[in-house]
């Protein structure tokens, strides 16, 4: 691999297109910098119209490509096996430019590509099992089947949170499948995108199937939502965004998936056990430092265990280890943006302001191993209402809202009362509970006794203002094809031209 961390730093990188390394249009290029110093360390291509313009005219010559086209679906879920394979033996690289590019815990970057790599297995195995239907007609001598066809031109707009983890559920599927996908991945977090480009070529994918096209979101994210030649948008980010993004894709009346932020849920009820939930709860809202779409950053504590979880979770979130991610005994990186810095210290705040009980953290810390970067303490405010704006509000970093409630009734109405509807937990030892609350939770994905789990085999996708659209599981079959009904007459006989075939 060309693109790793030694290797792009303090270069241009050009956008990929076609099969193809391009020089943007503008000329122009944008700086990428490294949450853990806040220095520029390499500079991505400011793609524009023009650029997106190629991007789509090579992405569609790919659909019309005879290598493509005609592949077997055996023989594409080959390919996936070989870019799982690649991105394996890759993993370390991958992760380590993520790393640079984000701040995300190099561990935990690394379990990512691994992860994403499971994902590709699993679209892999997909590929030559995704089929259509035969169905019986009430009439002789007549049937009717479906056909899953691809859809055509996907484009996957991808977030700097987890970028090769999240670009890979719209990769592998959209390719098991059989379309193209132009990926524009953000301007905060481009490199992985790039790199996995030289591992696609390797595998042996046709010229045009995969392209990234780099650059700010409304210059080179708008115009590729907005072209004609895309005929499927899958948005990844935040919900100011995603309403853009679903205007565009209305103005050509295209499908979109939007994953969009949350404000999840993640409950202690007083008969769970406090020390797994402990655990639970820690790895909700402070892993990746809180920059989890699925963040569990509202956290309500019954109130015969209230003090007690406050007490244990102040103690956990003082003890966490903030440092450089690359550094193994790590707990807590940087925030990958100096924006997304400033937006916490905001809602800090905010917070305060709102009369909620600062506990821990509120700032960014203290110690020369931190001072350069982008870093924020863990941080616990207590007696939160949740009406405030911390608890209502995404704020997308390390910052726990904890609310006290009594009875399960109690908890049903203030959990459901968000804009949001992406994930919950709920921490308990009674199953009827925990089966009470996955059914009356709006979420689309519900934990129980666990946090954070993911799997490529489970669908997943919000409800309410979370977005609509699953990706994973066998329910992502039908986000990336388009399915063609043919309707057979095999009775040999002429039909009445005046009355319809009913
Ligand atoms: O995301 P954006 P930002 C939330 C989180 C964060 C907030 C803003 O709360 O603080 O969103 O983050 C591209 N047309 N999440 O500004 O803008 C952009 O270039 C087409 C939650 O970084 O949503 C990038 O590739 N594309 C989230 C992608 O959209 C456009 C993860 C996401 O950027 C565009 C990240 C446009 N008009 C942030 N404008 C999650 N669901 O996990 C921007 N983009």
């Amino acid at each position: 691999m060309k693109i790793t961390a030694k290797q792009i730093e303090g270069t241009r990188q050009l956008f990929y297109a076609g099969g193809k390394w391009r020089e943007p249009a503008s000329g122009e290029y944008l700086a990428s910098f490294d949450p853990a110093t806040g220095a520029s360390w390499y500079e991505q291509a400011a793609c524009g119209r023009d650029d997106i313009d190629a991007a789509v005219a090579a992405a569609r010559s790919a659909l019309g490509d005879p290598a493509w086209r005609t592949m077997t679906q055996a023989d594409r879920g080959r390919l996936l096996f070989r870019l799982a394979d690649l991105v394996t033996a890759h993993a370390a690289e991958l992760a380590e430019l993520e790393c640079r590019d984000i701040g995300k815990l190099l561990k935990e970057t690394s379990a990512l590509a691994v992860m994403m790599a499971e994902t590709l297995r699993y679209w892999g195995g997909m590929a030559d099992k995704i089929q259509g239907e035969t169905i019986p007609l009430n009439k002789p001598d007549m049937l009717s089947f479906t056909r899953r066809e691809p859809i055509g031109v996907v484009a996957a707009i991808v977030p700097w949170n987890s970028p090769l983890y999240v670009l890979g559920d719209s990769l592998a599927p959209a390719l098991a499948i059989g379309n193209a996908l132009i990926v524009k991945p953000s301007e905060h977090a481009a490199a992985s995108a790039l790199a996995l480009a030289e591992l696609v070529e390797e595998a042996g994918y046709p010229a045009g199937v995969y392209n990234v096209v780099t650059g700010l979101g409304n210059v080179a994210g708008e115009p590729l939502t907005r072209h004609v030649g895309v005929d499927k948008i899958v948005f990844t980010g935040g919900s100011a965004t995603g309403r853009r993004v679903a205007a565009a894709a209305a103005s050509h009346l295209v499908s979109c998936n939007l994953e969009l932020g949350g404000k999840s849920p993640n409950v202690i009820f007083a008969d769970a056990n406090l020390d797994r939930a402990e655990s639970g709860i820690v790895a909700g809202i402070f892993a990746a430092s809180g920059q989890s779409c699925v963040a569990g950053s509202r956290i309500f504590v019954q109130e015969g265990v209230y003090d007690e979880v406050l007490d244990r979770l102040v103690a956990a979130a003082r003890e966490i280890r903030v440092g450089h991610p690359v550094k193994p005994d790590t707990q807590l990186g940087p925030i990958a943006l100096k924006e997304q810095l400033e937006k916490v210290e905001r809602y800090i705040k905010i917070g305060r302001h709102e009369g909620a009980r600062l506990l821990a953290g509120g700032q960014r810390p203290e110690g020369h191993a931190t001072r350069a970067g982008w870093y924020f303490e863990p941080t616990v405010f207590a007696d939160v209402d949740n009406a405030m704006r911390i608890a209502q509000e995404e704020i997308f970093g390390p910052v726990a809202s904890v609310i006290k409630f009594s009875s399960e009734a109690e908890l049903i109405r203030l959990a459901n009362a968000t804009p949001f509807g992406l994930a919950a937990g709920i921490w308990t030892s009674d199953i009827d509970k925990a089966l009470r609350f996955a059914e009356r939770i709006d979420a689309g994905t519900v934990w129980i006794n666990t946090y954070r789990s993911l799997a490529p085999t489970t669908p997943f996708g919000g409800f309410k203002q979370s977005g609509y659209g699953k990706l994973r599981g066998l329910e992502a079959i039908r986000e990336f094809t388009r399915t063609k009904s043919v309707i057979v007459d095999y009775s040999g006989q002429s039909q009445d031209p005046f009355v319809p075939r009913t």
